[in-house]
């Protein structure tokens, strides 16, 4: 990684069998597994391309201190659904945020394919999405269908969110040295 290169940390959550690792796996190496093999602790590394520049993303199911959170259900799943939701208030509880406050993220729908098992309908999704000012997207790990777009969209979240962020800090910066305060 060249020294100019932005690193951005995100996280994939959400039930079991629901394909996090499934998606990961097709988005870094175009490859998908029919046989479940449970994770552990593993990281994945990709550069990818966004608005001409370079960036590294770093992966992972299970590490909390994250930049982005990519908040995976299943379809077919009207259980891994609901988990989303308590770990979507689990997140802004840890981060101690308000609710109205952003944290990057994308929630999503996999298994999109698996039409005649679907227990999620996508309207639904996409409501509880907006609500909680998430992005939205279905997904099939299995025929590589909106898996790039999914990184894609959250990282842009993540650049657009640190680029805030950092002008909030800067001008932090500038009111301390200018000596006034705001309590
Ligand atoms: N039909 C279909 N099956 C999928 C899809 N994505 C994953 N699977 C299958 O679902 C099972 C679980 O996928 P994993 O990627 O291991 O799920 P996981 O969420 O990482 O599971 P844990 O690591 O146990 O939390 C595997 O048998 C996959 O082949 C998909 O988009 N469509
Ligand atoms: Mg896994």
């Amino acid at each position: 990684m060249n020294k100019h290169q932005k690193r951005y940390k995100l996280v994939v959550f959400g039930a079991s069998r629901i394909g996090k690792t499934s998606t990961i796996l097709q988005f870094i190496d175009g490859r998908f597994i029919e046989t479940y093999q449970p994770s552990g602790d593993e990281t994945y590394q990709k550069t990818i391309q966004i608005d001409n520049k370079r960036v590294e993303i770093d992966i992972s199911d299970y590490i909390r201190t994250r930049d982005g959170f990519i908040l995976m259900y299943s379809i077919t799943s009207r259980y891994s659904f609901d988990l989303i939701q308590d770990i979507h208030n689990e997140i802004y509880r840890i981060r101690d945020k308000e609710m109205n406050e952003h944290i990057p993220c994308i929630i999503v729908g996999n298994k999109s394919e698996l039409t005649e098992e679907r227990e999620v309908g996508t309207e639904e999704g996409m409501k509880y999405s907006e609500s909680v000012q998430c992005h939205f997207i279905e997904s099939s790990a299995k025929r590589n269908e909106n898996i790039n777009e999914i990184f894609e969209i959250i990282t842009k979240d993540v650049i657009k969110y640190k680029e805030n962020n950092n002008q909030i800090e800067s001008s932090n910066e500038e009111i301390k040295q200018k000596g006034c305060f705001i309590v």
